[in-house]
């Protein structure tokens, strides 16, 4: 299996978010993938139910986006991204803001989910002082969001785990409170009905920080790594309601809900909700070069251009913002998604989708389903003084199986490639099915 890796290339990488000492024990290892599956080190197939990290939505190593990476390597390879530029990057800027809803037409590049967050929580920031307003400072975030792993996404991220040994974190941040409460809406399809009012608690960090203090909510529309936590119906426009009674922008954080996760570009189109800025990144290349990206409403570019007769507008950026590489990619990306339909696709399969993971309600250990879009979670009563092992064993069985799942805490996500057949979700629910029955 890892025959090919010798002990000291083992030891040498140390892998993030991964047990080291466990995985180098026993290394699992893909070395090629093409449409739905991957391909291990030891020759076997593994359909692919989570799209690789929720970021492959067209499926392996597709043609069109691997020839126009080629090509670009070949013609040019880099330009600086600072005073200088090249053609793709403003093509696929404005692509992304043909898909992002109307008012958020400017994109700035960065190379992941974690940079896009940091630069949205900056601008933000920025965009207030420059109006005047310098005193909004705090940033909101939730209990159990997820916005990368930058210091700046820690401190408004609500992941305990992620948070505890870095402290302390960014001043002048605080928290809603998570939306999940099982009791209320354990095995809800699609949005639960109850829990709008849980917005109203951005009235209570107003009224402790106060209306001028505050620059700005960011909040996943779908968490996705804390286990797809699927807002309650008019939660998310209550949010945007409250926002704009104090002037306080609203972030939603699209990494994984952008580029047709939901059935639509973007969850604020899934939802009929607005923000003023929208971080994406994962597929706007479909996985194929890092890049991120964030989305700001024209009047927040206007403000920054505005503020600056000749000079710089915004002291923020990186080598790779808008790398050649990624923005071919990305054009390609977005070309495919098109030509395919694939959006439509997820909106058309959603609902089989939701039949076939809410047929493991009453299967062995499981307390909870939940799905929106193509993606869907399903919970685990943990294992007794053992939590998290039984959901990781879900996981390392499904793997020698032929289907690889995700799992968080006891909570087993569900993500495929928005180009997966009726038959391949069969494949996933049934693998799954069958190992939970085994499960100790
Ligand atoms: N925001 C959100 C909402 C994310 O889901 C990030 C920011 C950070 O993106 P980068 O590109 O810096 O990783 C993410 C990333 C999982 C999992 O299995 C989720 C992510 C990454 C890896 C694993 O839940 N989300």
């Amino acid at each position: 299996m890892a025959s090919q890796l010798n002990a000291a290339s083992l030891e040498a990488y140390w892998m993030p978010f991964t047990a080291n000492r466990q995985f180098k024990a026993r290394p699992r290892l893909f070395v090629a993938a093409r449409d739905m599956h991957y391909v291990t080190a030891d020759g076997r197939r593994v359909l692919d139910g989570t799209a690789g990290l929720w970021c492959v939505n067209a499926g392996h190593c597709r043609a069109p986006i691997v020839e126009a990476i080629a090509r670009q390597a070949a013609e040019l390879d880099y330009a600086p991204a600072f005073q200088m530029g090249h053609p793709k990057a403003f093509e696929l800027a404005e692509r992304v803001a043909g898909l992002t809803p109307d008012e958020l037409n400017h994109i700035f590049f960065t190379n992941s989910g974690s940079e896009a967050v940091d630069t949205a929580l900056k601008i933000a920031r920025a965009y207030h002082a420059l109006r005047g307003e310098a005193g909004r400072t705090w940033l909101i975030g939730r209990e159990r969001g997820y916005h990368g792993v930058g210091l700046a996404g820690l401190s408004v991220g609500g992941i305990m785990s992620n948070r505890q040994l870095f402290g302390p974190l960014l001043p002048a941040t605080d928290h809603l409170g998570q939306t999940h409460y099982p009791e209320h809406n354990a095995f809800s399809r699609g949005e639960p009905s109850w829990g709008a009012h849980l917005a109203d608690e951005l009235e209570r960090l107003v009224a402790l920080h106060g209306a001028r203090s505050i620059a700005a909510v960011i909040v996943e529309p779908v968490a996705g790594s804390a286990g797809v936590l699927v807002p309650p119906k008019g939660y998310l426009s209550r949010l945007r309601q409250i926002c704009d009674r104090y002037g306080i922008l609203l972030i939603f954080d699209e990494v994984i809900t952008g580029f047709g996760r939901l059935g639509a570009p973007f969850a604020s189109q899934f939802f009929g909700v607005q923000p003023d800025i929208i971080t994406m990144a994962k597929g706007i290349t479909n996985a194929t070069v890092p890049m991120g990206a964030v989305a700001v409403r024209d009047e927040i570019y206007e403000t920054f251009i505005q503020a600056s007769e000749t000079g710089i507008e915004l002291y923020h950026g990186y080598t790779y913002s808008g790398h050649p590489l990624a923005a071919a990619a990305g054009l390609a990306t977005l070309e495919l998604y098109e030509r395919e339909g694939l959006f439509a696709r997820a909106r058309e399969l959603a609902p089989y989708w939701e039949e076939a993971v809410h047929s493991l309600k009453g299967v062995r250990h499981v307390i909870d389903v939940r799905n929106l879009g193509l993606m869907a979670a399903v919970e685990l009563e943990p294992a007794q003084g053992r939590p998290a092992a039984r959901a990781f064993e879900a996981f390392i069985r499904c793997f020698e199986r032929g289907v690889l799942i995700r799992s968080t805490a006891d909570i087993i996500a569900l993500s495929p490639p928005l180009i997966v057949s009726r038959g391949q979700i069969d494949e996933i629910v049934g693998t799954l099915k069958g190992v939970l029955e085994e499960l100790a």
